[in-house]
């Protein structure tokens, strides 16, 4: 762990911004502390040994700006919408976030977005998630294989539950499209739960209790990332305003196991 914090601007492109520490203590319920991770500080974990890193200035104002106008004119289904590569601007935006120096870092060369999500937090539209890990994955059609789980369809999209060995190839991005503080429902998340494969309910209360938790603080601009099998949650906001995420899903070009993948661009 390091425990000297720089701002930012004093940051190298690459390593540095993959370095691990716990930035504060915030208070999350009775009598329980949490530590923070806020983007907006440099000293951050390891994305491959905690699960889960940060990094700053991924998208300007002016980027933000046309990200949210494009956004006016898609329907959000309940906490949001899971389409948004069916949108050429989002397609361009995956690329985009791809190149930049810090997440290319975390990613190996030919990963490909698969999904983009649009979750939206805000008064009106107030929601809460119970602590789970991320297993099912967009696919273009239904293919039979006996290592492909539970099957779904989701906003006209078929998902599948995929295998462990799958699931650990993939990297979310999460691009932070407002401001996200401590009572805005950020994400909170279990470091290093990503590398016991999958949790049933005991077990993910067991790690839970046992390894504590991080509550993301995350700038507008800046990303959250993170491996879809680390366990994650969040709670309901406490105040007004939006609290709006551009969740990207980075992996292979080819899922395996007889799939395709809807988009990989
Ligand atoms: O954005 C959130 O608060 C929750 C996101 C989530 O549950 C997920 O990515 O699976």
């Amino acid at each position: 762990m390091r425990s000297q914090a720089r701002s930012w601007s004093n940051l190298s492109p690459h390593a540095d911004a993959r370095r691990a520490s716990c930035q504060g203590q915030t208070f999350v319920g009775a009598r329980r502390w949490a530590p923070t991770l806020d983007s907006m500080t440099a000293a951050l974990p390891a994305l491959s040994e905690e699960g889960y890193t940060a990094v700053a200035a991924v998208l300007d104002i002016e980027q933000i700006t046309s990200v949210q106008q494009a956004l006016k004119v898609v329907s959000l289904e309940r906490a949001g919408t899971r389409n948004l590569l069916d949108f050429g601007w989002c397609r361009d935006l995956a690329g985009t976030i791809k190149s930049h120096n810090d997440i290319y870092a975390n990613l190996p060369a030919s990963a490909v977005a698969i999904q983009c999500t649009l979750f939206e937090k805000t008064e009106k539209r107030n929601w809460l998630v119970a602590y789970h890990q991320d297993l099912s994955v967009p696919v273009k059609e239904r293919v039979e294989h006996p290592s492909l789980g539970v099957w779904s369809l989701k906003e006209g999209q078929h998902y599948v539950q995929a295998p462990t060995e799958l699931l650990e190839k993939l990297v979310a991005v999460r691009v932070h499209l407002d401001d996200c503080g401590l009572e805005n429902g950020p994400l909170r998340l279990v470091p290093r739960s990503h590398r016991q494969g999958r949790l049933d309910d005991a077990a993910t209360r067991r790690f839970r209790a046992t390894k504590g938790e991080i509550v993301c603080v995350i700038a507008k601009g800046n990303a959250l990332l993170f491996r879809p099998l680390l366990l994650h949650a969040s709670s309901k906001a406490k105040v007004s305003g939006q609290r709006r995420v551009l969740h990207f899903l980075y992996g292979p070009p080819l899922p395996g196991y007889g799939l395709r993948w809807q988009h990989a661009v």
